[in-house]
Formats: C-alpha cells, structure tokens, sequence
C-alpha cells in the first residue's frame, strides 16, 4: 500500500490511520507541481492528495479512502467501534469534516481561486474564517463530555486534528473552545500521530 500526500495536507489523516493500522505502508510526498502533471493526474484527475495505490487499486478522496482502509484492516477498528451506532456516528463527523469544514478552509487556503481583487479575497477569508469558528465551536459541544467525537478513537478525530492544525498554522483564535484544545492535546500525544507528523517532517 503506498499512500501520496503533501506534508500536513489532508493526506495526513490518512497517514495517521495507516499508522494505526499497524500494516506495511509507505508515503509519497508528492510535490505541488507533480500534483498538476499528467502522471498524477491519471491518479487523480482532481490533482489533489490524497490517493493511494494498493498493488495496483488506486482510489481517491479522503472519505472513500478511509472507509477502504476500514474494511481492509477491520481489526483497527477505524471507524471507531463495531456497532452501528458508533460507525455511523464516525461517519457522520467524516462528513462534517470532509464537506463542511475542509471545504470551508479551501476558502482560506484559496481565495484567489474564488474571488478577484485583493479586497475581495480579504472579506473572503474574514467570512470563511467566521464560519470556520462557528464549524469548530459544534465539534467543540460534541467534545462536552466525551474524548472522542464517536465511541472511541476514530479516523474523525484524525481529521479534526488535522484541521485543528490549519487553524493554528493560520492563526484563528480558537483558544474559548476548550474541549476541542484538550482533544488536540489529546492527540498530539497518540504515538500513531507522531510517526505520521515525524515521517512527514513535521516534527
Ligand atoms: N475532495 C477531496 C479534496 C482533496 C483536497 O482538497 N486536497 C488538497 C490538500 S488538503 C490538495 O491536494 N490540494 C492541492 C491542490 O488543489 O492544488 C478529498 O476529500 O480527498
């Protein structure tokens, strides 16, 4: 299996879950001028991170990525838990994070991809960031009284790690949102999660 990303991207959810897999593995970064060339994109006509190649199998999209990744390695229990209940609740947050607060970073990352004009992209980013804060503050009321967003650890909290870590790389102020602070503390002392961050050079 190998796995193509770009440091601290949205592939680095599914690095974190391949660490938690315990199976053989390797990572690709890819760089982003490789991303847009055609090699690449018969990968991923998207050209975007991540995708994988498992002998052979390539598929893309976070999401779909991860459910493979679940039923391929079922023991890891990715999904976070053997009930019904508890997998569609990962699969519920995967949503979230996939279509509702990724999606909104994109925003942040890519204004001039949307917008023209300084001004524009500026008040672009200010009501992306707004929403984002809004987006956080519901992962944040789920966190109330639990470590995980479902049952136990999950590939949902991969991703919120993730995106917690865009946050802070673009410094939106989410220090009032205490459960989600102690959710990343929380991960950032998974061992799962510092082999990833260390194979990527992140650490
Ligand atoms: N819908 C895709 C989106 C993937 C995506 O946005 N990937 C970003 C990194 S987080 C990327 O590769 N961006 C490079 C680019 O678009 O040039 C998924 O969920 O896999």
């Amino acid at each position: 299996m190998k796995l193509f990303g770009l440091p601290g991207a949205c592939s680095l959810v599914d690095h974190i879950a391949l660490q938690w897999t315990g199976q053989p593995f390797t990572y690709e970064a890819v760089s982003r001028t490789a991303l847009k060339e055609a090699p690449y994109l018969k990968i991923s006509p998207l050209g975007a991170v991540p995708a994988i190649d498992d002998n052979g199998f390539y598929l893309t999209q976070n999401v779909a990525i991860l459910e493979y990744l679940d039923e391929k390695y079922p023991q890891a229990l990715l999904l976070g838990g053997t009930s019904l209940a508890a997998r569609s609740e990962t699969r519920r947050w995967l949503g979230f994070l996939n279509s509702d607060l990724h999606k909104t970073f994109s925003l942040v990352f890519g204004a001039p991809r949307f917008v023209e004009g300084e001004s524009a992209q500026a008040s672009l980013v200010a009501n992306a960031e707004t929403r984002l804060k809004e987006l956080f503050a519901i992962a944040d009321s789920r966190l109330a009284n639990r470590n995980w967003l479902s049952d136990s650890r999950s590939v949902a909290d991969a991703y919120l790690y993730v995106v917690m870590r865009w946050a802070v790389a673009k410094k939106i102020d989410l220090s009032s949102l205490k459960n989600l602070q102690a959710h990343f503390a929380r991960m950032s002392e998974d061992t799962g999660v510092q082999k990833a961050l260390k194979a990527e050079g992140l650490s």
